[in-house]
């Protein structure tokens, strides 16, 4: 009997695994056996030839949208006989029979050309050799619709992070046959995604950092370097142990990289790590690259809906921006969000489970997306009517504390209201505006304050937005506010602003905002949590943060130092959010001055340039919290 079990269980296993391989290989297989795949150059006005690869169903009996991405990191596998393994958006749409077509952007990969890093667009072009992303967009789809068999002549883009800022892009002076655009975590703005928040520098992006770096007028492999002998140190000490950010211009010398195809011979610097470095302000430059400025006329025809992740650490600005501007000048425009519990771009995720970090949300959730709000807001717009009653909201925003959707007919939601808790003293988070004290710590740039607990500090962060934040409301250079035991839930539902007095002995310094959801000590567990041993009781969840580098507080174009000891405004816009205190938890409220190393440390010295600053200009500072200072909610009423 014994023997005849381990027969069963052997051939069964061996049947389990075959199926396995069988349904990985009939994934990986099923573009290829049901699509047809071209590479192609499409000419632009300006006679460069941008790369493109067509998927077309091999089902020629219909005619078939097109799916466009574009995209900085590639349109590979090159070769006409080698296929993704998916296409399309998801895998409903690529199933359903669409064409999906992925270009490599100007100066990418196998496009030619001069790469430039967020483009800045050009209005009223004068002639063909004004050129920018909008215009090759524009030039892409017309050949596309003109040239490509079985088309039914209605364009659809998507993209997430840079290819999403191209499909925010391709609504810009948008060709006729652009019917449905989906930016998703797109950037938005260089100076308040990715590479800086309100002026501090992402410090956790500096591997990220040479990604587009080539001198503009170098091909590039456009390959991700990387940092062969820095992958495995804790980061926290390389960057504390680095000192000045001068001290990293080594890193982004083409000698440096593995830049094997490039012939030089001198040290040649990453344009982008030198553009960093020589634009420390919201400068010109910065604000030319940005795409928000432009989304004041887009044209009707053009639906939109933009998607971004409540926990996304590298582009939560950009959706949020994209969505409203449009709204706000684009009012009879058909434009609506997707706003939910995922780090950068996670709805693309064909996971069952959905976690930030160590937090767990639910199951399905970004699979039951791609199925019923991604794939029904294309096939609306590209196969159906195309009207405004696509069935879907116009904002469709999941509660991160009650953990369920909600669908609004707006965003924010009409029915809120701005309620204001100060920060009292004893650390007390209150809705009563009591007398001022003063609450100082010490600001020690040797032990700066680490943004998360987890040590495998990891380059270009992107899941640490619900890491536990208990560790930092025990350090005494982190002030905690909290309110008692909430005997009612509040929902919060839009964007938060810091009102802060504060004080310096510096000249200058970095606020960081933290707003907690402090777990009950007896909450009960989640069989997910309990698989992978994490205990939610007494869990700090950070539902937001921001940081306002203090020279910005007034404007981002001029900064200013402070006045030794003179009590001063910090105001600091936090991001939207949607999250219930549910009864029994406490609202947490954690103000720091150092956030290390996701952002790179502030000398507490006003210098012009921080990325020039000297190890002399680092000072250790006592900073001082007002307990006039306040923040304002948006509150479900
Ligand atoms: N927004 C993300 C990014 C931009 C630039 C450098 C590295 C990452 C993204 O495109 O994923």
């Amino acid at each position: 009997i014994l023997i005849l079990l381990l027969c069963i269980s052997f051939f069964s296993c061996q049947n389990t695994t075959s199926e396995k391989v069988s349904k990985n290989e009939k994934e990986a297989n099923y573009v290829e056996e049901n699509y047809d795949k071209t590479e192609t150059t499409i000419t632009m006005r300006d006679g460069i030839k941008l790369f493109t690869t067509i998927y077309t169903p091999k089902d020629k009996s219909k005619t078939y949208p097109i799916l466009l991405q574009r995209t900085p990191y590639s349109a590979k596998p090159y070769g006409a006989n080698k296929f993704k393994k998916s296409i399309a958006p998801n895998k409903h749409l690529m199933q359903e029979g669409n064409i999906v077509v992925y270009q490599d952007v100007r100066g990418r990969w196998m496009s030619e050309g001069v790469y430039d890093n967020m483009r800045a667009y050009i209005p009223n072009k004068k002639d063909s050799t004004q050129i920018d992303e909008s215009s090759d967009t524009y030039d892409t789809i017309d050949w596309l619709i003109k040239n490509v068999e079985h088309n039914n002549g209605n364009v659809g883009i998507w993209g997430i992070s840079y290819p999403g800022f191209y499909s925010t892009y391709a609504t810009v002076d948008a060709h006729p046959a652009l019917k449905a655009a989906s930016p998703q975590a797109c950037i938005g703005d260089f100076f308040f995604d990715d590479f800086h928040h309100n002026g501090a520098y992402l410090l956790s992006y500096f591997m990220a950092t040479p990604l587009f770096g080539t001198p503009k007028d170098t091909p590039t492999d456009s390959s991700w370097y990387k940092f062969p002998d820095l992958k495995s140190k804790d980061m926290y000490q390389f960057f504390l142990d680095a000192g000045p950010l001068k001290n990293l211009d080594k890193y982004f010398e083409y000698e440096q990289l593995d830049k094997p195809n490039i012939e030089t011979s001198e040290k040649v610097t990453d344009f982008f790590w030198k553009e960093l470095k020589e634009h420390p302000n919201y400068d010109s430059v910065w604000q030319s690259k940005g795409i928000i400025q432009h989304l004041k006329n887009v044209k009707p025809h053009v639906a939109t809906m933009v998607v971004g992740g409540e926990f996304d650490a590298e582009d939560l600005y950009g959706p949020l921006e994209t969505y409203k501007t449009i709204e706000k000048h684009n009012p009879t425009n058909y434009n609506t969000l997707v706003f939910g519990p995922w780090s950068h771009g996670q709805w693309a995720s064909t996971k069952e489970t959905n976690s930030v970090g160590n937090y767990y949300f639910g199951d399905s959730i970004s699979l039951n997306y791609q199925a019923q709000i991604e794939t029904k807001f294309f096939n609306h717009f590209l196969k159906g009517t195309g009207d405004k009653n696509s069935g879907l909201p116009e904002a469709y925003v999941y509660d991160s504390g009650k953990k369920e959707w909600n669908s609004y007919d707006s965003w924010p939601p009409k029915n809120t209201s701005k309620v204001a808790y100060y920060l009292g003293d004893s650390q007390k988070l209150t809705t009563l505006k009591e007398k001022e004290t003063a609450i100082q710590f010490i600001s020690n740039l040797k032990k700066p304050v680490p943004y998360t607990e987890d040590i495998k500090i990891v380059f270009t962060p992107r899941k640490y937005m619900t890491d536990d934040q208990r560790f930092a409301a025990r350090r005494s250079d982190v002030l905690v506010f909290e309110t008692e035991v909430l005997e009612n839930d509040i929902t919060l539902a839009g964007d938060i602003l810091a009102k802060l007095q504060v004080a310096t002995t510096g000249t200058d310094a970095d606020w960081i905002v933290k707003v907690i959801d402090v777990h009950p000590s007896d909450i009960e567990e989640n069989n997910e949590n309990m698989q992978k041993h994490l205990k939610l009781s007494n869990y700090h969840l950070m539902v937001r943060s921001e940081v306002m580098r203090g020279k910005f507080r007034n404007s981002f174009i001029h900064p200013e130092p402070f006045i030794p000891n003179k009590k001063t405004a910090v105001n600091i816009k936090l991001q939207d959010v949607h999250h219930t205190f549910k009864k029994g938890h406490r609202m947490q409220i954690q103000v720091q001055s150092t956030w290390f190393p996701l952002i790179d440390l502030n000398p507490q010295t006003f210098v012009d340039n921080i990325f020039e600053a000297n190890a002399e200009d680092f000072k250790n500072q006592t900073h001082t919290v007002f307990t006039s200072s306040s923040i304002e909610f948006s509150v479900l009423n």
